[in-house]
């Protein structure tokens, strides 16, 4: 009787931990463009790390606005204190608890500070690693920024740059999800809905149902 009421107390605080999917890979390997057909059907709450310090850099009055913008236009990683502090009340302003964390952790120091402050507070369910070749990947972006997105780093000069920091700094955080098994690989070179058959597969593999409606 104890044990029983012990299980479903422990089952029902679980349920109420928040639940986060990290999403890896290079700049224009398709994150963004992925987690917003994620979120439609299976519910999951989309959050870029690089879109909540785009917004921030624009809030008047930011104390970190220009630290942000000169660090995404060398391609470089915004302090871990700034980033997740921008993810963990974006989290509590959802109100939800399935999250997509588009573009974090990118470094040692936001793997170190996600894990001080978010590790106990949340569980990872996986993480989402989307390989794509730099040549696409750059003609990816050089075509966004030639279309008008307005990001400060879509041109050639950040892209190097970009690119330098990924295969240095965030590589070696999905090696270290790695080594746990927690890492789903998927061919990103393919059209967007192919992409996004694989990506259900790790979802359902995960035993995450799609939204009914
Ligand atoms: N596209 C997408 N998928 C396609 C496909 N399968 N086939 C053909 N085209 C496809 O896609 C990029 C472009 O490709 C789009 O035009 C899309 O239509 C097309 P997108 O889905 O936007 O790719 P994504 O991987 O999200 O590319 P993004 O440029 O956003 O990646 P980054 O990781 O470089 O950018 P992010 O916004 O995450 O970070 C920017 C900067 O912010 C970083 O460099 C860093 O300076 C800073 N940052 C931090 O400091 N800390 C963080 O934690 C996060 C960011
Ligand atoms: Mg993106």
């Amino acid at each position: 009787m104890f044990s029983c009421a012990l299980r479903y107390l422990s089952s029902y605080i679980n349920k109420m931990v928040p639940e986060v999917v990290f999403v890896l890979g290079a700049p224009g390997a398709g994150k963004g463009t992925q987690c917003s057909l994620i979120s439609k059907e299976y519910g999951f709450v989309h959050l870029s790390a690089g879109d909540l310090l785009r917004e921030e850099r624009q809030r008047p009055g930011s104390e970190y606005g220009e630290m942000i913008e000169q660090k995404i236009r060398n391609g470089e990683i915004v302090p871990v204190e700034v980033t997740c502090s921008l993810l963990h009340k974006a989290m509590q302003k959802s109100g939800q608890k399935r999250f997509l964390i588009d573009g974090f952790p990118r470094n040692k120091d936001n793997l170190e500070g996600w894990t001080r402050v978010m590790s106990d507070k949340t569980t990872l369910l996986f993480v989402l690693f989307f390989e794509c070749s730099r040549d696409l990947c750059t003609e990816r972006c050089l075509g966004r920024g030639a279309a008008g997105s307005g990001r400060s780093d879509d041109n050639l000069d950040s892209l190097q740059k970009r690119f330098n920091t990924y295969l240095n700094d965030t590589m070696p955080i999905v090696e270290h999800y790695e080594q746990q098994g927690l890492v789903r690989k998927i061919n990103a070179e393919v059209a967007p809905e192919k992409v996004f058959e694989d990506v259900k597969k790790a979802f359902d593999a995960c035993g995450l149902n799609q939204l009914t409606n």
